[in-house]
């Protein structure tokens, strides 16, 4: 599991070279606009149930056969483990956007995850389609102007879209 400083560190070390000025300069860059990252982890973090719950119930708006009978979110048991997986997967989300990178969300997470739903026979597809949902309320709310330092916010709500857009695309 890298951060983004790790990273550096460890792509150095393999090569037996000092730290590069593009590397240093894009470490200098991230901690400059360290606010804005903390902030938009704050924002997913605070307002997680509602990111997942919002989703699910989109998602089986959309898909509405997932919960009839027969379906891979019917039964109880199988709604809260739904839940569940989404809440997962919003959480190692928001812990690469702290790390800035996406191997913890990669290493502890997706590996190993369609093959995992294959097995269970839980639609990736679907699954990825909650994603996406989630990834529009998260950037909605993590990119919100209102109430906070006004700054442009461009870049790391694109990383943030690519962490969702990797589970989308680890499951699909
Ligand atoms: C992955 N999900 C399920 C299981 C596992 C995961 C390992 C089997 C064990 C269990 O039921 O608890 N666990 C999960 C995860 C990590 C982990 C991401 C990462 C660290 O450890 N069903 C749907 C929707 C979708 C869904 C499309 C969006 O119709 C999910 C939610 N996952 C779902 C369901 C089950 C499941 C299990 C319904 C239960 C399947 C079953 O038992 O038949």
């Amino acid at each position: 599991m890298f951060d983004a400083f790790s990273r550096v560190v460890s792509q150095a070390d393999s090569r037996g070279e000092f730290l590069s000025t593009e590397q240093l300069d894009a470490l200098t860059q991230m901690v400059q606009d360290g606010n804005k990252r903390l902030d938009a982890v704050n924002r997913m973090t605070s307002n997680s149930a509602s990111i997942v719950t919002n989703a699910a119930r989109g998602l089986f708006a959309e898909q509405p056969q997932l919960v009839q009978p027969g379906g891979n979110a019917y039964t109880n048991r199988r709604m809260a483990a739904c839940l569940r997986d989404m809440e997962i997967i919003l959480r190692y989300v928001t812990y690469a956007t702290l790390a800035g990178d996406a191997s913890v969300l990669e290493d502890r997470c997706l590996n190993g995850l369609r093959e995992t739903y294959q097995a269970l026979g839980v639609p990736g597809a679907s699954v990825a389609a909650g994603v996406q949902k989630m990834k529009e309320e998260a950037i909605r709310l993590a990119n919100d102007p209102n109430g906070i330092t006004q700054g442009d916010c461009s870049q790391l709500m694109s990383e943030v879209s690519s962490y969702f857009d990797r589970a989308a695309s680890a499951v699909s």
